[in-house]
């Protein structure tokens, strides 16, 4: 996969919200235009994104009704593009933007779903909060509502968005005759904290949407490829952080399990999972660095199931030897990626100070208490059969760490003699919401 960057084009009216979800979705615009540029694109010029070496956007030419000439750019675009053979120049996916109003399905999108596309198309429904909104406005001057209370109003007006969805987008947009994959409905996109835009629904079903890309009679290196740009997708995009713990908690246990022993886990495959995360250190030798600080606090910490000093070490004794060594490689992997997902919310740009980095590993492996709930449930899992011979598929080591909550670390993460600079400050802030960060940044003691 090396070098291979996943090629998506976005398309839509202008100013239905493309920008938006392209710096939540792919990161901040590497020529730093975000809106300013509205409705002026070259779709065959690549956007390319900061800190984030995997992806290439192309942004449609204010794509207007039906018969346009910009629809005939669009589609020649397509056709030519996806199409190709070579892999990294070959289009791999298309998210398709509608407005969300009240009015029915437009023109332009009946005929674009009436062909038959080379390339998996997944339709965005944005601002969805807007659809909401305008019905909450007419629900509010409907005499039959004045009992309701502001809450009850606004459920009203969603279950009516919904409703509105269903009969104007979803119904009609999956009879016509080449449907698209999924259609996600977005909403808020364009505010910093969103109770829930839906992105990560988005990065799902892009992600789906690549993998059943397959006719029945696809080859397996067809399959492969297919797979290996889902699995491309997800270390790009930067909206759906599960999504990155899921993949790299599978292709570890991938590489894993071949030969049970005290084998260490792949740390280069695992760091390579969260690349755009990890790419503003490329080209120094911070690769090794995050290995050997990752291998010191996880798999060589007394912490370790098994362990001689732990206090739960005769339970272990009566599992199977296997069983054993598999429940502590499972620790590993899912420590690492614990440490991985408190180093991301840390703030990807800040990620390059090394002291900040080491004192959360550090925390990890001390007081924090997710990592004592992670072995406590491994525990819980195996006692339950102690006489397996293997440990837990990947989607079940998975599914011990997904509803865990982000714990927020509660010592001096503070940078420099001055506490953490304001850019930083502001980055922990976007990243844990109102998770109580207070304490984070108390100033370093003289
Ligand atoms: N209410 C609401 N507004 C949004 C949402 N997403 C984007 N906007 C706003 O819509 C406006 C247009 O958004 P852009 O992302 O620039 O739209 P665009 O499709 O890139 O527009 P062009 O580049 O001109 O084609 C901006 O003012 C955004 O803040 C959303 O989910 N809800
Ligand atoms: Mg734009």
């Amino acid at each position: 996969m090396a070098g291979l960057r996943f090629r998506l084009l976005i398309i839509g009216k202008t100013g239905c919200g493309k920008t938006t979800i392209l710096s939540k979705a792919c990161g901040e615009d590497e020529a730093g235009k975000g809106s300013e540029s509205r409705g002026v694109h070259n779709i065959e010029k690549a956007l390319r994104f900061k800190n984030n070496d995997l992806l290439l956007v192309h942004d449609s030419e204010g794509f207007e009704a039906g018969v346009t000439k910009e629809f005939a750019v669009v589609n020649a675009f397509i056709e030519r593009r996806a199409t190709l053979e070579d892999v990294s120049e070959r289009l791999h996916m298309v998210w398709y933007c509608v407005e969300a109003n009240s009015r029915p399905l437009q023109h332009a999108e009946k005929e674009f779903f009436s062909s038959k596309r080379p390339v998996p198309v997944v339709v965005l429904i944005t601002k969805f909060d807007m659809l909401i909104q305008d019905i909450l406005q007419e629900l509010e001057g409907e005499e039959e509502n004045e009992g309701l209370d502001d809450d009850e109003l606004e459920e009203k007006a969603a279950q009516i968005a919904i409703e509105c969805f269903d009969e104007n987008y979803r119904k009609p947009l999956e009879a016509l005759q080449f449907p698209p994959y999924a259609i996600v409905t977005l909403s808020d996109t364009h505010k910093s904290k969103p109770d829930d835009s839906r992105l990560h629904e988005l990065i799902k079903q892009t992600v789906a949407a690549l993998k059943s890309a397959n006719d029945a009679d696809a080859t397996t290196q067809k399959r492969e490829e297919q797979r290996m740009l889902g699995d491309l997708f997800v270390m790009a995009q930067t909206a759906d952080l599960a999504a990155k713990v899921e993949l790299t908690v599978i292709r570890c246990m991938g590489t894993g399990y071949g030969s049970l022993g005290m084998r260490l886990i792949d740390k280069k495959e695992m760091i390579d999972s969260w690349n755009t995360c990890w790419s503003s250190w490329k080209g120094d030798d911070s690769f090794t660095w995050l290995s050997k600080l990752l291998q010191k606090h996880v798999d060589l910490s007394p912490r370790l199931i098994g362990h001689d000093a732990s206090p739960d070490r005769l339970q272990v004794q009566r599992w199977t030897r296997q069983l054993e060594m598999a429940a502590r490689l499972e620790q590993t992997v899912l420590d690492s990626v614990m440490i991985m997902k408190h180093i991301v919310l840390l703030d990807a740009e800040h990620i390059g100070e090394r002291a900040v980095v080491e004192r959360l590993a550090r925390w990890y492996d001390g007081p924090c208490k997710t990592a004592v709930q992670v072995r406590a449930l491994l525990m819980d899992r195996h006692n339950r059969n102690p006489h397996a011979t293997t440990g837990l598929d990947p989607e079940g080591l998975y599914a011990i760490i997904r509803d865990l909550k982000t714990e927020v670390p509660d010592i001096d993460l503070s940078v420099g003699d001055d506490g953490a600079d304001a850019s930083q400050r502001k980055g922990f802030q976007a990243k844990f919401g109102g998770l109580g960060i207070k304490g984070l940044f108390k100033k370093k003691d003289k």
